[in-house]
């Protein structure tokens, strides 16, 4: 699933859009509302178009009164305590209401200035901003604890339950609602606006709630067809949060139009990061939002890690995708891109200009700014178990393989357990003079991996003696630490959804091109196990039924073509024959890397057995993307050194062969990492704890 597409012509085409926190109190003046409008230079001129959107909204009435529900009480980025209905003790009545109302769309009201000033922006950039700016109105919530909200149709509307049942109160909840979406639609049409678009209102409360005396989901699914009824749109942005996470899922089913996923990352010290509030937008079909929060004068947790983090929601937008190809909301508490703009701090002042690139989606990636913290950097203890190597590292949580150690795999089951042992304890050795701490042991093998139990199930006959090993319990009781154990296809695939070009696509397959082929499928951003973890297996898709034997049981298996052992097979094979002449006499000493040497330098049985693998791969990956219809192919692994012939004759076979519109989105990209089944089983380690740090 995408996210909510930015250009949406059903949505006028709204890209970015800025919440503007106001005050009855102080209307927005043009001067205020220009830095929104557009990008100004030192002179505070305007220079070039800013957001497309825009997003009124007050929280308190000019007499102090609640128009919103306050939000989120109690909750935590963990999702711990509990959401309850608001019970204001001052709820705003009709007479606030309507105040609200003028401060929207009254003579001097904020569409009037916005209005003036896009025109005068206009004049002063001198080039046209393409579809009307929209802008989204916040409903007042219908608080529980007024029973006197003022007249409509000659009763004195009474939302709580005091004296009527639920059901009563809510119509009475509904009937105000109602009330205020018509009147923003009759003002709206009333005054001419010459560049502002009336998109649609937004609900504020942060979740939809039921209880004894509360039914916001009977409220909102008439609201919603109500405002349909005004050609307008239902916008909401939630906190990401435990409670309500599951009613995001299906926001447009029942509530709403279009949903910003809230990450929060701003304001926890701990928790999840932009990346995971990325993938959970994407799932859900919604939009992202930043937070800025720069400067507001409020406690935040993590004070001295807004730069940091602020530089992690811009680079994410690039990493993740979200700059271009997602509808973003943009939270500035109140009022700090203005104060960004004329800041003494150029930290401050670079970040303006970086919001300005965001927008217009050029803004390229700029490396993390160094967290404060002293705190010992979070590692895991990797281990990659191949058909040839058996490879160990500490891997940091940003990716980074800080220490690395590896050996030839060992014959047996025993000796490969304790060599595993052996390697971990001696990277463990080493954790105070890095100044590291370690999470847990992630282990990527080939085999089948009972994922819950930790034991590796079989193996092929790259892995002989790789049976019924029980890892996890054998390395937690050695080590004294947490392990999860993984195929390594599908740890190749992890690391890239975490560490490489997986970040910015929900759907993708991956294929670790070594001694085997090491395959590993993500649909919807989930890793595809299968109903016992043995799911792709891609290295064993048959594409000659006729052909040889292969160890899994199967015949004419793609990775007796396409992998190191099955080259190195083939040439073994026609060596003999008499029909490949290699630099080497020992069958023993015939490699894939020693074919694809001898093909480049210009022998031709060699060349030709590079360009069937390559083929081969190509017919067992066209099916593939006609069954998953991927967004990306990642290949990584040794293979990809045989040279470009290897390539050429895959990519050939996979245009040929693959149907025409699952082809058209299948971009296929070679790996940016060096070492994904490594990385992977680090990956394993972050996924319940992602990482904190950007890339
Ligand atoms: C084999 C199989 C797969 C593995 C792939 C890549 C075993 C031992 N291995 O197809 O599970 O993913 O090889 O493994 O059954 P590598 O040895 O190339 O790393
Ligand atoms: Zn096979």
């Amino acid at each position: 699933m995408p996210y909510f597409p930015p250009d949406n012509k059903e949505f006028n085409s709204l890209r970015h859009v800025m919440l503007m926190y106001g005050n009855a109190n102080t209307p927005w003046t043009q001067h205020d509302l220009k830095y929104y409008v557009a990008y100004c230079n030192e002179h505070h001129r305007e220079d070039d178009w800013l957001y497309d959107s825009f997003l009124f909204l007050n929280v308190k009435s000019s007499s102090g009164r609640d128009l919103c529900a306050d939000i989120n009480l109690g909750t935590s980025m963990a999702g711990e305590g509990d959401f309850f209905a608001m019970v204001s003790p001052n709820p705003a009545n009709k007479k606030d209401w309507i105040e609200l109302l003028d401060f929207y769309l009254g003579e001097q009201g904020a569409l009037h200035t916005l209005d003036a000033e896009i025109d005068q922006a206009q004049r002063n950039i001198g080039k046209p901003y393409g579809a009307k700016r929209n802008v989204v109105l916040m409903l007042p919530y219908p608080h529980l604890t007024q029973e006197s909200f003022g007249d409509l149709d000659g009763t004195i509307l009474d939302f709580s339950i005091n004296k009527q049942n639920l059901a009563q109160a809510t119509r009475q909840r509904l009937k105000a609602e109602k009330w205020f979406v018509d009147e923003i639609a009759a003002r709206f049409k009333a005054r001419t606006y010459k560049h502002v678009h009336l998109l649609g209102v937004y609900w504020m409360f942060e979740t939809v709630y039921r209880g004894w005396n509360v039914d916001d989901h009977w409220l909102l699914k008439e609201l919603r067809t109500h405002i349909h009824l005004h050609g307008l749109k239902f916008l909401w942005i939630p906190f990401w949060s435990s409670y309500n996470v599951h009613l995001l899922d299906e926001y447009q089913k029942y509530y709403f139009d279009l949903a910003f996923l809230q990450p929060n990352f701003m304001f926890y010290a701990k928790g999840k990061g932009v990346g995971d509030a990325a993938r959970a937008a994407r799932k859900r079909n919604a939009g992202i939002e930043l937070e800025y929060y720069l400067e507001l004068q409020e406690p935040v947790t993590i004070e001295n890690e807004r730069h940091p983090r602020f530089r992690d929601y811009l680079n994410g937008g690039v990493t993740y995708g979200y700059m271009n190809h997602a509808a973003c909301a943009h939270f500035q508490g109140v009022g700090s891109l203005q104060r960004m703009h004329s800041h003494p701090d150029p930290q401050e002042r670079e970040f303006y200009d970086d919001l300005y690139h965001f927008i217009k989606g050029d803004y390229k990636l700029k490396s993390a700014i160094p967290r404060p913290s002293t705190d010992k950097r979070d590692c895991a203890l990797a281990v990659d178990l191949g058909g040839t190597q058996l490879r160990a590292a500490i891997v940091s949580d940003c990716g980074e393989i800080v220490e690395r150690k590896s050996i030839a795999t060992p014959p047996t089951k025993d000796a490969i357990i304790s060599a595993i042992i052996d390697l971990l304890k001696k990277l463990n050795g080493e954790v105070e003079r890095l100044n590291i701490s370690i999470t847990g042991i992630g282990v990527s093998t080939g085999g089948r991996v009972d994922f819950a139990e930790g034991v590796v199930v079989d193996s092929t006959a790259l892995l002989a003696d790789w049976k019924e090993a029980p890892l996890r319990a054998l390395l937690t009781s050695a080590m004294r630490l947490p392990t999860v154990i993984d195929n390594d296809g599908n740890c190749a695939a992890l690391a890239e959804q975490m560490f490489g070009d997986g970040r910015s696509s929900s759907n993708f397959i991956s294929l670790v091109l070594g001694t085997g082929i090491g395959g590993g499928v993500v649909v919807n951003d989930e890793i595809l196990r299968g109903a016992n973890n043995a799911a792709a297996e891609l290295g064993h898709i048959s594409i000659d039924y006729d052909g040889p034997l292969c160890s899994c049981g199967n015949r004419g298996c793609v990775e007796l073509y396409s992998s190191g052992s099955g080259l190195a097979r083939l040439a073994r094979d026609r060596a003999e024959a008499g029909n490949l002449t290699l630099p080497t006499s020992s069958p023993d000493q015939i490699t894939a890397q020693l074919v694809g040497e001898a093909a480049r330098n210009g022998n031709e049985e060699a060349a030709l057995l590079v360009e069937q693998g390559g083929r081969m791969l190509g017919y067992a990956v066209s099916g593939l993307i006609n069954t998953f219809n991927p967004e990306r192919v990642i290949l990584s692994g040794s293979l990809l050194n045989l040279g470009e012939e290897y390539l050429r004759a895959f990519r050939d076979a996979v245009d040929e062969r693959a149907m025409k519109t699952a082809r058209e989105s299948a971009l296929i990209i070679t790996s940016q990492l060096s070492d994904s089944p490594l990385l992977g089983a680090a990956a394993l380690v972050f996924e319940n704890r992602p990482p904190r740090r950007a890339q």
